[in-house]
């Protein structure tokens, strides 16, 4: 495996602003989505979820979850529309059990071994996520030419902690206890998640996907020396296959929480832009990762939810501080249930007119 030391040049030429600013241009004005943008903040999306059975039926139904995908775009008009979907169905394509459960969020059987899990029979797979492909396709179908599609997945470690945790976690200590004392085997799980999630975003390419966005949410958690085995190198053997594949499809990789490491991750994943956390100091990033390549962030979701001079301040100095260079704007994480609408068409206002 041949790390790509430098992030490689782009063959696609794009006409919608959230590609060009993937190819290197700089935009007065940056182009803006905002993650988790389709969601429970919004009353249309509560509508139609309380239709469907459950929280990964409204994920397979491709009615359904491409008209969520699209509700956030007829309120705010955002640059890039993103999948309905979760980084879940990869566990559950695997054979998993994956549910949601109201108020607890996601709940998982875990799994101590990769021998837990069936062998990886690529036909089914690819049966169980059809419907993902099939959303993607009739998305795509119904973008005006200034909107891109937004295809998505979580990257190896991030998914894998769901998977041996069984949800959410506060310390991690299974999913470490593991890694840190049988990295080897550990290994073999983050090797299937690579193939898998490989053979996933491929497919989405195929049915239309434009740009494709690899969510590491917990890279943050891991000492040094595992971050470069089981979050850089994962990350960057998907991006090296699906570029070998096609070069005309960039790809934004976030590492949320990497810190100091976010520059060397930056240079050696071969992504062609960043997602910065909310946490990285954007002039900072200006000097240390926008020179590498385009940056996407960084606004604090609690923030959209203070609104007002504070939500202000904080915009302007994002703005401002990455001004000089390719930048996406976008929050630092996922919007969060209690954003007040009026906050989001403020935020949009803003950066539409200044
Ligand atoms: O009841 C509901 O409506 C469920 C809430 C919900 C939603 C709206 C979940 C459960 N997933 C989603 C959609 C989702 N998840 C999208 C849709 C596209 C968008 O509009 O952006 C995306 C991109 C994701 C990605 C996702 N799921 C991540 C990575 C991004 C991040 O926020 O860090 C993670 C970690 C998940 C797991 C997950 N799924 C759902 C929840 C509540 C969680 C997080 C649990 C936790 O905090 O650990």
């Amino acid at each position: 495996m041949t790390p790509s030391k430098q992030t490689e040049k782009q063959t696609f030429s794009g006409t919608k602003p959230l590609l060009r600013v993937l190819q290197g241009e700089r935009l007065a004005r940056p182009p803006f989505w905002l993650m988790r943008q389709a969601g429970r903040y919004l009353p249309e999306y509560r509508e139609l979820r309380s239709k469907a059975r459950d929280f990964l039926d409204l994920c397979f139904r491709p009615d359904m979850a491409a008209e969520v995908t699209l509700q956030p775009l007829r309120r705010f008009g955002m640059d890039a529309a993103i999948l309905f979907s979760d980084i879940l169905v990869i566990p559950y394509a695997l054979g998993q059990k994956v549910e949601f459960q109201e108020g607890r969020g996601p709940v998982l059987e875990p799994i101590s071994s990769v021998d837990d899990l069936a062998v990886f029979d690529e036909e089914k797979f690819h049966q169980k996520l059809s419907p993902v492909y099939e959303t993607v396709n009739r998305v795509r179908e119904s973008l005006d030419e200034k909107t891109a599609l937004i295809g998505f997945a979580g990257s190896p470690w991030t998914v894998a902690t769901y998977m041996v945790e069984g949800g959410t976690s506060r310390d991690f200590a299974k999913i470490k206890t593991w890694a840190y004392g049988d990295p080897d085997g550990f290994e073999k799980l983050i090797n299937l998640l690579v193939d898998s999630t490989t053979q996933y975003l491929s497919a989405q390419i195929d049915h239309g996907a434009e740009v494709i966005q690899l969510f590491d949410s917990w890279a943050g958690v891991l000492s040094e020396p595992f971050f470069r085995r089981f979050v850089l190198a994962p990350n960057r053997e998907i991006i090296r296959r699906l570029r070998q594949k096609t070069t005309a499809v960039p790809i934004i990789a976030f590492p949320r929480g990497a810190g100091t490491l976010y520059p060397e991750f930056a240079r050696e994943c071969g992504a062609q832009a960043i997602g910065l956390d909310t946490t990285v100091p954007t002039l900072w990033a200006a000097e240390e990762i926008q020179k590498i390549c385009p940056v996407q962030g960084n606004l604090d979701p609690i923030a959209l939810v203070a609104g007002g001079d504070m939500m202000r301040r904080e915009l302007d100095e994002i703005l401002q501080n990455l001004s000089n260079g390719p930048h996406i704007f976008n929050l630092g994480h996922g919007i969060v249930p209690q954003t007040p609408i009026e906050h989001v068409e403020e935020l949009v206002r803003i950066l539409r007119e200044g």
